[in-house]
């Protein structure tokens, strides 16, 4: 799919946060990557506000999810899940939808447990930084079945497209196929590569990087 507009700015808004960065990193899953996606950049009033919005854009715009509840995973899917139900109670369509969210040290006092906010009850839709090999997405429909809910949907913010952990499928699908839940992405890692061809020049380089990379770990839809 060429890249939708809502995408172009994204990518821009990210790179101008410094949430998209190029260089070299070492991933989760010990991968060598030419970029990095880090959400934790997201750090200031505006630029929260404005990552709910594209969060709740792209939620209303996948018609076929059905949630009761928004779950954001420790730590960063905390800020981004709050961010989302904001952007989801206001503007036109809104909606007022509960969230919650867990603590990775299980409490023993006070009210107890480990999910904080609203009761996962129904269908938990699981609000998420990026999704790799799947291994945190996989942790967090764990967390929602153990507490008796059903995992109804995944939204990231970038989907790298790379190969799972047990296939050439991406993790995406491999979730997909695995737990029949839809997974929605605000721009995935063809979206980066598309967005530095159109800015061809100086970006040959990164471009080159990128397309290494997805030749080497990108999934084989
Ligand atoms: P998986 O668990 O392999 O899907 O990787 C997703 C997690 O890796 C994210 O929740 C992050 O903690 C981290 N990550 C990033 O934040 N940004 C990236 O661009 C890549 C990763 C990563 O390590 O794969």
């Amino acid at each position: 799919m060429p890249l939708q507009p809502y995408q172009r700015e994204f990518i821009e808004f990210a790179i101008a946060n410094n949430v998209l960065t190029f260089g070299q990193f070492t991933l989760k899953s010990g991968r060598q990557s030419p970029y990095f996606f880090n959400a934790g950049k997201f750090n200031s009033g505006s630029v929260l506000a404005k990552i709910g919005g594209y969060y709740a854009s792209a939620i209303t715009a996948r018609k076929d999810l059905k949630y009761d509840v928004i779950f954001g995973p420790a730590y960063k899917g905390i800020p981004l899940s709050a961010a989302t139900v904001i952007a989801l109670a206001t503007g036109e369509a809104a909606r007022d939808v509960p969230y919650s969210f867990n603590r990775k040290e299980k409490k023993d006092h006070g009210e107890g447990g480990s999910i904080v906010g609203s009761p996962l009850k129904g269908n938990i839709l699981i609000i998420d930084d990026v999704i790799t090999a799947g291994t945190a997405i996989r942790e967090s429909i764990e967390i929602i079945k153990q507490a008796g809910a059903n995992p109804a949907g995944i939204v990231v913010a970038i989907d790298r497209q790379e190969k799972g952990k047990n296939s050439d499928l991406s993790a995406i699908q491999e979730i997909q196929n695995e737990f029949g839940i839809p997974v929605t992405a605000v721009v995935t890692l063809d979206s980066v590569v598309e967005y530095l061809e159109e800015k061809g020049g100086e970006q040959a380089e990164m471009l080159e990087a990128m397309q290494e990379y997805r030749n080497q770990y990108g999934a084989k839809y």
